[in-house]
């Protein structure tokens, strides 16, 4: 095959109209598309009033799927089990190592920051925070061009190390058969109830879309209500989980894929191509970025991408994307690429450089920070172990990947001594005054049978 050429955009930070090229690249912030926000609204509403009957009127019209019951399309886990024999002995066994690698790692997150304290202050008073995992949560796992069962194993593992009470996936059959793919209208995907089997997953739903998100917010006869819904899905799920968010917990509102490579020159450039490609086969409107202070490095991957694109099956999304949203970007140094980065807050961000570590503490906003040729991104996308749910769109300025934490609460543990409540009771008696709030004050002087001398009287 030989080379295309593509229309990838490339500019420098030295550029006049450099800031001007730049916004352009930057992801706009998403205005919410009314018309799917209503058709979410709709279906929410519907079922939240008709329960079972609406899931089941949604599912035959979206998924074409004819079920006499919800119940018909539940999977237990026995049934699940099954679909281990579905899979070859090498997939069952990646999908293993991967679950394997995934669970040491939450479980360091249990241990490092997801574990109760307390302790004792002067007064001898307890003061500390409870942790405990949500009781039942719900996994949305996307049906249609993407199922991807290293999802299921990235939601599933860290509600699963939590100890969360009971994990419910919901899964769309396929509506239609995308052009050459190999699932039938209806058919479940062995590899994404493997994958559920393996995580641990209690019960799965083979129902999506908008109606998926009300039954398991709202419940129905057949679904319990759960407390939290995690997973990515499409635009109707991400509406749908906007609007029963303060009902139920959700993670984040996902984007499409992106990747932000910060080269020094010193990675093969077919390496870095390949990574580029990697986020772009995702989406149309998936994001790859590189960003070198190497023009010659620069040709250089410019060069493998138009060689290497046209062996791609999926040379046409990939296309799309870096036409439609990539960039190859000119700095005038490392520092300054990592100034960009952190402007643009990438979701996946790789740092191919010679010495990684040197770069490292110069970057702030990522939601993974890959580092070194040798770590490619897809290797965190499957098993590296840690989470490939990450924020998108610039999110990671303020938010982190999906974990255990996500799958827990905190309560808050107070235990007064009696030394304590004559130190406590004047402090908060005097702002409870000052606040007007005079029950407030007395609940605290009450507990004061000596009130040391100065203290406020009622
Ligand atoms: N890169 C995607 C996750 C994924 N990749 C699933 C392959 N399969 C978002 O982080
Ligand atoms: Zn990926």
């Amino acid at each position: 095959m030989s080379a295309e050429t593509i229309a990838l955009r490339q500019f420098a930070t030295t550029d006049a109209d450099f800031e001007a090229a730049f916004a352009g690249v930057l992801r706009p912030s998403e205005a919410a598309d009314a018309a799917i926000d209503a058709a979410a609204a709709a279906i929410l509403a519907d079922v939240r009033t008709r329960g079972d009957a609406a899931v089941l009127e949604y599912t035959r019209r979206f998924d074409r799927l004819d079920a006499p019951s919800v119940a018909a399309l539940e999977i237990g886990r026995s049934e699940l089990q099954q679909s281990l024999a579905a899979i070859t002995p090498a997939q069952r066994a990646a999908l293993e190592s991967a679950a394997e690698r995934l669970r040491i790692f939450h479980e360091r997150q249990l241990e490092v920051s997801g574990r109760s304290w307390s302790y004792r202050d002067a007064d001898d008073s307890l003061l500390g925070q409870k942790v405990t995992p949500l009781d039942r949560v719900g996994i949305y796992v996307p049906g249609g061009k993407a199922a991807y069962p290293s999802s299921v194993l990235m939601n599933a593992i860290p509600a699963k190390v939590a100890g969360v009470g009971e994990i419910v996936m919901v899964v769309p059959t396929p509506a239609a058969v995308p052009a050459g793919a190999t699932a039938a209208r209806g058919e479940r995907n062995p590899l994404v109830l493997a994958a559920a089997a393996i995580a641990g997953v209690d019960r799965v739903v083979t129902i999506g879309g908008a109606q998926a998100v009300g039954a398991l917010a709202y419940g129905t006869a057949t679904i319990r209500a759960v407390d939290k819904i995690t997973g990515p899905g499409n635009a109707y799920v991400a509406a749908a989980k906007r609007r029963v968010f303060g009902l139920v917990g959700i993670d984040m509102i996902a984007g499409p894929s992106e990747i932000l490579v910060l080269a020094d020159g010193s990675t093969p450039a077919d390496w870095v191509a390949m990574d580029l490609f990697s986020q772009a086969e995702h989406d149309e409107l998936a994001q790859s970025i590189l960003l070198c202070p190497d023009a010659g490095y620069l040709s250089r991957v410019r060069e493998a991408i138009e060689r290497l694109l046209p062996t791609m099956p999926r040379s046409a999304v990939i296309r799309a994307s870096l036409e439609g949203r990539g960039a190859l970007i000119h700095t005038r140094s490392m520092e300054e690429a990592c100034e960009i980065s952190n402007r643009i807050a990438p979701e996946h961000l790789e740092v191919s450089a010679r010495d990684p570590g040197r770069w490292e503490p110069l970057l702030r906003h990522a939601g993974a920070i890959f580092l070194g040729a040798y770590t490619s991104e897809s290797l965190g996308d499957y098993c590296a172990g840690p989470n490939h749910v990450l924020p998108t769109a610039g999110t990671a300025r303020f938010s982190s990947p999906l974990g255990v934490y996500d799958f827990q609460k905190r309560s808050s543990i107070i235990e007064v001594s009696e030394r304590g409540a004559r130190v406590l009771g004047p402090i908060a008696a005097e702002l409870a005054f000052g606040e007007g709030l005079h029950a407030h004050a007395q609940a605290a002087l009450l507990r004061m049978p000596e009130l040391p001398e100065g203290a406020a009287t009622v």
